[in-house]
Formats: structure tokens, C-alpha cells, sequence
């Protein structure tokens, strides 16, 4: 008798902890990653902290997430966000978030549906005339066949990414032919380039990290390897909540753009997700 009281007593403390205890999935934690300026456009995320990509986050997002704003300095503030919804066309694995965009914002804000700091080191913008880092630009482009370089660089960041108490530095230079409406065209002139790059103190010595890279040497329409793309640096932000800073750049051709999420590990650049979409 004492032993089925004793059971029946363990019973119901499983069934109270049980209830106390949330299940595996009920503990789950999902923090979507959000291109806001991009309509909405759901990039990936986390589950437990682990990487989704574009299309495992988009089915799991409910409506009613709460998520911080970020421009590339600041959180702007805070939203709710709506249902996903699918477009369809060139879009159709493409997921965006409704009610986050409006388009009277800047374009590159990013939303992360989460409340941990996503800028716990505010990258310092640089001029974009240093001749340090010209002469970085200005190598590359001659290791590519551009001879005689006319680097333009159009954003410089310095952030240390790992908080290792050492900055790296972030690097976007871009030629390219444009519209008289500022957009890319679909041919190139020779000497055109696009390139998003990390430098970065590894073991004493400074490495160069290429993000998103293009060059045009000879220019004209590339009809082998397709139109030309132009890679903006948006920013850097920590993504996952555990300290490093993820980096978020947006690429583009005539018709279309996208924006891709790297972490930097090491010496690589890895492509964690992105989204976007085009004709
Ligand atoms: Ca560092
Ligand atoms: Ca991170």
C-alpha cells in the first residue's frame, strides 16, 4: 500500500513538473532576421540559436513577432510584425513579413525578432578617402586585370566583429555604368567592379576577406557571364545573440537585388542566408 502511495505521489510530481517544464517545442526559440527596407523580406534566423535559412524561417513565423529595428548604428525601434505572405512569380520561395515596411523609411533598415543587442559594437564610419585603404582596393583590382584602378570607395566600416578587442575593417568599393536614374545597367565599362572585403589581424598579419567580388576589365555586355552586379556594405549586426557580428550585404543587378548574411569564421566568409528576389 505505502509503495502505490509512493507511486501515485511520483505520478502526479512527473505530471506537475511536466507542466512546469515547457516540451522541447514549447522552449524552442525562433528569431526571424528580417530585410525590412527589402519589403519585408524574410532572410533566416535562428531556432535555439542554430541558423535557418530564407524558407525553414518563413514557415514558422505566426504573425505577432515583435521585432528590433536596426539601422546601421542604431536600434530605431521596435515593431510588430504581421503574417508572412508568398508573392508568387519570381518570388514564389521568397517569404516577407507584412507590416514592417513602409515605404517612407530608409531603405536599409534591418529587423530582427529578438531584444538582445544587436549592436553590441557600433561599427565607426570612415572616410572614404583614406589612402590605406585606396591602395588595399587599388591592389586588389590589379590582381583582377584592372590596370589602371579608378577605386571608388563607398563605404568604410570599422567594427571588431569578433570582440576580440581587435577592429577589423569593412570595405565596399564600386564602378559601375548607371541610368541617368542612379540604377545599374544590364553592360559594363571596362574598369568596372564591385567588392565588399573584411581586413583583419590574423596571428599578427593583416588578411584581406572577400565578401562579394566583381570585375570587369575589358567591360562591354557580358554576355557569357551574365549582367553585371554592384555589392553595397549594409552593416553589421549579431544575429544569433552570441556576441559576433554577422555582415549584411546587398547585392543588385537591372533587375533585381537581394541581400546575403556572412559570418566571418577565421580566414572565410560564409554565407549564412539571405533573400531577394529578381525578373
Ligand atoms: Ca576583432
Ligand atoms: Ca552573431
Amino acid at each position: 500500500m505505502l509503495i502505490m502511495k509512493r507511486a501515485a505521489w511520483l505520478l502526479a510530481v512527473i505530471s506537475i513538473t511536466s507542466l512546469l517544464i515547457p516540451s522541447r517545442a514549447l522552449a524552442q526559440r525562433v528569431v526571424a532576421v528580417v530585410d525590412v527596407g527589402g519589403g519585408g523580406c524574410v532572410m533566416g534566423g535562428t531556432r535555439d540559436g542554430k541558423w535557418l535559412k530564407s524558407e525553414e524561417m518563413g514557415p514558422l513565423i505566426r504573425g505577432g513577432e515583435r521585432y528590433s529595428i536596426y539601422d546601421l548604428t542604431h536600434r530605431v525601434g521596435v515593431k510588430t510584425g504581421g503574417k508572412t505572405e508568398q508573392p508568387g512569380d519570381s518570388c514564389s520561395d521568397t517569404y516577407f513579413v507584412k507590416d514592417l515596411y513602409s515605404s517612407d523609411e530608409p531603405v536599409n533598415l534591418i529587423g530582427i525578432g529578438a531584444d538582445w543587442n544587436a549592436l553590441p559594437r557600433v561599427p565607426k564610419v570612415e572616410s572614404n578617402s583614406s589612402p590605406v585603404y585606396r591602395a588595399v582596393v587599388s591592389a586588389l583590382l590589379r590582381r583582377h586585370g584592372i590596370r589602371r584602378p579608378d577605386v571608388k570607395l563607398t563605404k568604410v566600416l570599422r567594427v571588431d566583429l569578433d570582440g576580440d578587442g581587435k577592429e577589423e575593417v569593412l570595405i565596399n568599393a564600386t564602378r559601375v555604368k548607371r541610368w541617368e536614374t542612379g540604377s545599374i545597367t544590364p553592360d559594363s565599362n571596362a574598369g568596372d567592379y564591385s567588392v565588399v572585403l573584411v581586413r583583419k589581424v590574423i596571428r599578427g598579419k593583416v588578411e584581406t576577406i572577400l565578401l562579394d567580388e566583381e570585375y570587369h576589365p575589358k567591360g562591354g555586355r557580358q554576355e557569357n557571364e551574365g549582367p553585371p552586379n554592384e555589392y553595397e556594405l549594409i552593416g553589421a549586426f549579431d544575429l544569433n545573440g552570441d556576441g559576433r557580428m554577422e555582415v549584411i550585404v546587398q547585392g543588385g543587378y537591372y533587375e533585381g537585388d537581394w541581400k546575403t548574411v556572412y559570418a566571418i569564421n577565421g580566414r572565410r566568409a560564409v554565407n549564412l542566408f539571405g533573400c531577394g528576389c529578381g525578373a
